[in-house]
């Protein structure tokens, strides 16, 4: 496929996307590499792009995953919207060219390969990965449950039957510990943390794995609060905002937390497009506004980040 306008304004195949993230680094060689971070249970790659700009200095980083759960497409749909957009515009756009000169930007663009292409052949509203369970006839784990971070405990379920399976252990799953490993091996210099799902249209930020106020909850509740104003202003589209307890519900073992307890004080997780209507399948003429949503949301707080 060519990858130019249009084609960012449609769901893709997990095939189409692999082709796609080494036609982007082919093509933009000057500013994207491809790093094999693990893979997958079905032994799929899990390949992350990393976007930078002006080279010189060791610099800082943000991270972003899309597509840890299988049926929120929307979110793969944004992890591409989102490195074409740097691409695009680095040079062009006052923001984007200012994050990139500060921060490399490291793209996750399908956590969850085997699950992501279920949805595409079998079943639409698939959520986790497609691991085999033992003593079970239950594939898969629920790799938002499968972190270190309270895990296991009310919000998730110990039933590989659920939609919320925990996991065997914490980071049983290869695509959560290729993950957590690459996180721990660039913490340093890893400043951001942002996970993309849907659908609900939030902007969260930990705890979701309890209700305890984390240390600059102030900071951040100013943050996202400032993002969603923002999205209102110029799309006339609510996002709520909160920590992920209060805001959405008790979730344990989620990724935003582990990499807040890691060290990455700036840690989200988004809940795009749309609030229900269209839920999973939201159609592909709404990829446009719910990616630059997204965006928009993106830039402000990855600004905010650089000013620190
Ligand atoms: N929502 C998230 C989920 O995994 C969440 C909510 C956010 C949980 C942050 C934990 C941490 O349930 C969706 N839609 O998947
Ligand atoms: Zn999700």
């Amino acid at each position: 496929p060519r990858s130019g306008g249009v084609f960012f304004e449609r769901y893709h195949s997990l095939e189409d996307i692999y082709y796609w993230v080494n036609r982007t680094k082919q093509e933009h060689s000057d500013m994207v590499k491809v790093i094999l971070i693990g893979s997958s249970s079905e032994k799929r790659p899990l390949y992350v792009i990393k976007l930078s700009g002006k080279r010189g200095e060791v610099k800082r980083a943000m991270w972003i995953d899309c597509g840890i759960h299988a049926r929120e497409w929307i979110a793969p749909a944004f992890c591409m919207w989102f490195v074409n957009y740097a691409i695009t515009f680095y040079n062009q756009n006052t923001e984007i060219t200012e994050i990139l000169n500060n921060m490399d930007v490291y793209v996750l663009t399908v956590m969850n390969p085997d699950g992501y292409k279920y949805t595409w052949t079998t079943d639409r509203m698939w959520r986790k990965n497609r691991a085999t369970n033992k003593d079970s006839n239950c594939a898969g784990a629920d790799l938002n449950r499968n972190f270190d971070a309270n895990w296991c405990t009310k919000g998730a379920s110990d039933n590989p039957c659920d939609p919320t399976y925990c996991g065997q252990y914490p980071e049983s799953e290869p695509e959560t510990q290729a993950v957590a490993r690459f996180l721990r091996s660039h913490k340093d210099i890893i400043k951001l943390y942002l996970s993309i799902h849907s659908y609900s249209q939030m902007l969260l930020f930990p705890y979701s794995c309890s209700y305890d106020e984390i240390p600059n909850h102030n900071e951040l509740f100013e943050l996202v609060r400032e993002a969603s104003a923002k999205i209102r202003r110029y799309y006339r589209n609510n996002y709520k905002y909160g920590p992920g307890a209060k805001t959405i519900y008790l979730a344990p073992g989620g990724s935003d937390d582990w990499a807040y307890n890691l060290g990455i004080k700036y840690s989200f997780t988004f809940e795009l497009q749309d609030r229900g209507r269209y839920g999973f399948l939201l159609p592909p003429s709404f990829i446009p506004q719910a990616c630059n949503e997204a965006l928009l949301a993106s830039k402000i707080i990855a600004l905010h980040v650089i000013k620190k």
